[in-house]
């Protein structure tokens, strides 16, 4: 058993859920925040059999889109503390981040 964690921007949660589920997978949305934009986005929780990663990984890939986001000038970058943007500075985000994990033992009590 694994646990796919997938970290997505709040746009596309939506319909990655309805897709996930859809696809007979058990989910858990988490709502989270990146430590570098300090913008709200999502995070998944995804309990498979490990001939399902590959499935769950292309639904993401596949939901998921790249975008540009825009910092302000001014905007203090969460790493550099203290450090302050003078024009606006443009950071892809995405689509997804995906950390798959081994799973011990999975249970239901
Ligand atoms: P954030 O930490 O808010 O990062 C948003 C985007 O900013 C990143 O997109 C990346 O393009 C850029 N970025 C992050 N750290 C940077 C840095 N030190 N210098 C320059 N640019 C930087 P993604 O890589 O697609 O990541 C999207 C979100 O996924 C992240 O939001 C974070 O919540 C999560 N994430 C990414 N890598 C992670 C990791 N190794 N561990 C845990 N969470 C991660």
């Amino acid at each position: 058993m694994k646990l796919v964690l997938t970290i997505v921007q709040d746009s596309d949660a939506g319909e990655l859920q309805k897709t996930l589920i859809g696809h007979g997978f058990g989910v858990t949305k988490l709502a989270s925040t990146g430590g570098f934009l300090r913008r709200g986005n999502t995070t998944f929780l995804i309990g498979v059999k490990d001939a399902e990663v590959e499935a769950v990984k292309e639904i993401v890939t596949e939901k998921c889109c790249e975008r540009a986001e825009l910092l302000a000038p001014g905007a203090s970058l969460a790493d550099l503390e203290g450090v302050y943007s003078g024009q606006v500075t443009e950071v892809i985000v995405g689509g997804a981040t995906i950390f798959v994990m081994n799973i011990e033992e999975f249970a239901k009590v």
